[in-house]
């Protein structure tokens, strides 16, 4: 299986610590594509010259979008890149699972919370969380897709 990490990079990279858990997990279920979202040492920047610039990093990420099973999508830190690729993989009808934390005291987008079962029940999913319980969520949510 693969699996199609989205994370802020250039959004900020407050949340890096959880990223690393949450990729850390879901090695377990399969490839993760964009494993790098969670390395520390991209800065908000997200700048790496052997890419090829930000044509290359689009083209690649697009790539690995269109090729991937499943998409987790870290959400609570608000970042335009990640709002784009669910959009694009809402359009790829993907299966789609969008972790928020309740305790940053933001409010997620009415565009993702308001997606939830757009195209069919399991398909787009928002799930609230608490950090310590994102293992235990990760592993119900590939728990139900095993028996699909
Ligand atoms: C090279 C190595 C690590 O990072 C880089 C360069 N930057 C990016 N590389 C790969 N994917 C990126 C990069 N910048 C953004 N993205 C994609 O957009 C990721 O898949 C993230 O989920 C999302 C983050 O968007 P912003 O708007 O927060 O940067």
């Amino acid at each position: 299986m693969y699996i199609y990490f989205c994370g802020s990079i250039r959004g900020g990279r407050q949340d890096l610590k959880i990223y690393q858990r949450i990729v850390k997990k879901l090695q377990n279920y399969g490839q993760v594509l964009t494993e790098h979202v969670s390395h520390d040492d991209i800065s908000e920047k997200g700048e790496d010259a052997t890419l090829g610039g930000d044509k290359a990093i689009y083209e690649r990420d697009m790539e690995w979008l269109a090729q991937s099973d499943v998409v987790v999508a870290e959400v609570t830190q608000p970042s335009l890149g990640v709002g784009y690729e669910i959009g694009q993989a809402t359009a790829m009808k993907k299966r789609i699972l969008c972790l928020f934390r309740p305790s940053s005291e933001r409010v997620l987008s009415a565009m993702i919370r308001g997606a939830e079962g757009k195209l069919g029940s399991s398909v787009f999913q928002v799930q609230d969380y608490k950090e310590e319980d994102v293992e235990g969520i990760l592993e119900n949510y590939f728990g139900e897709l095993a028996k699909n």
